[in-house]
């Protein structure tokens, strides 16, 4: 049945939304609401308790750019880790990376059956899940980071936004927790928000990761579908080379993935840690 969605996620904004021809999928999980929507635009679109995860549109740029990033700036990246994820984009283009096991950690087993059914150009028909390179293990990814260590070149918290459960994912405690499970040249990746509306996350999770000793910023991207401009994506690791792209080395280690990429390439990385002034301001507290 047709109909039209609206999402009021940032305070003070009344809305955003789009119309839909059909509801393909609607479940309430111990955890959140799920619903998948086919809409004529952005093609299927998944939303978790009211809020656009992600559609088919424009998926591309946000999972091209909070994965490739991270494992491009780290030399020769083995392990990985995703936390969320769960439609499995960033676990899709993490595979093009001759990369040997990912841990894809979700929490919802409901968010992986039903982007495996509804979402499949997301997870490449599945075979993302069943890539012999990755486990899929279905936790809270804080508590499985307690109780495992490991060592990643690069962590991936592919997150909801930080309101309700997710909350946890944006922590002094659980960044400590990433910072320990990072190889010495690993990096980490996490989604902080659409800058000009959510104004102080960026600030406050660059700030939480310098804390702890580690070297963070943020680099940006537009993703069409967080409306209200460029999302900032943090970065951080214990090797400060995770904030310099090299141009040279990135283009070099670029030739080693197998597939296409849509959005990213060496060029748009470096671009993409050119702050404008006034998100410099907000994420540094000073001018560039
Ligand atoms: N997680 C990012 C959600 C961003 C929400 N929107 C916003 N901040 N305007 C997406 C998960 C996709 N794998």
């Amino acid at each position: 049945m047709a109909g039209q969605f609206v999402e009021s996620l940032y305070p003070g904004q009344a809305f955003q939304g789009f119309h839909f021809d059909e509801i393909l999928y609607q479940t309430q999980t111990p955890f959140q609401s799920i619903a998948i929507y086919r809409a004529p635009v952005l093609g299927r679109v998944l939303v978790l308790d009211g809020i656009v995860q992600t559609t088919e549109a424009d998926e591309f740029i946000y999972h091209e750019m909070l994965v490739h990033v991270p494992l491009m700036a780290v030399p020769a990246p083995r392990k990985v880790m995703i936390v969320g994820g769960g439609d499995g984009g960033c676990l899709r283009e993490a595979l093009k990376h001759p990369i040997d096991h990912v841990d894809l950690v979700e929490i919802d087993i409901k968010v992986i059956e039903s982007s495996r059914e509804h979402l499949p150009t997301l997870n490449d028909n599945g075979r993302a899940f069943d890539d012999p390179r990755v486990s899929v293990v279905v936790e809270d990814a804080f508590k499985y980071m307690k109780e495992h260590r490991g060592e990643y070149d690069a962590i991936i918290v592919d997150s909801t936004d930080p309101v309700g459960m997710a909350e946890a994912l944006f922590s002094d405690e659980f960044y400590r927790l990433c910072r320990d499970s990072l190889s010495p040249q690993g990096a980490l990746s996490a989604q902080d928000g659409v800058v000009f509306f959510q104004r102080d996350e960026a600030a406050r999770s660059v700030a939480a990761l310098r804390n702890l000793g580690l070297h963070a910023g943020v680099y940006l991207a537009a993703v069409p579908t967080y409306y209200g401009g460029n999302m900032t994506l943090g970065i951080a690791g214990r090797h400060a080379d995770v904030l310099k792209p090299d141009l040279a080395k990135l283009r070099e280690r670029f030739k080693a993935l197998t597939g296409e990429t849509r959005h990213y390439s060496p060029e748009v990385h470096a671009a993409s840690f050119v702050l404008p002034r006034w998100i410099n301001e907000l994420v540094e507290g000073s001018k560039s």
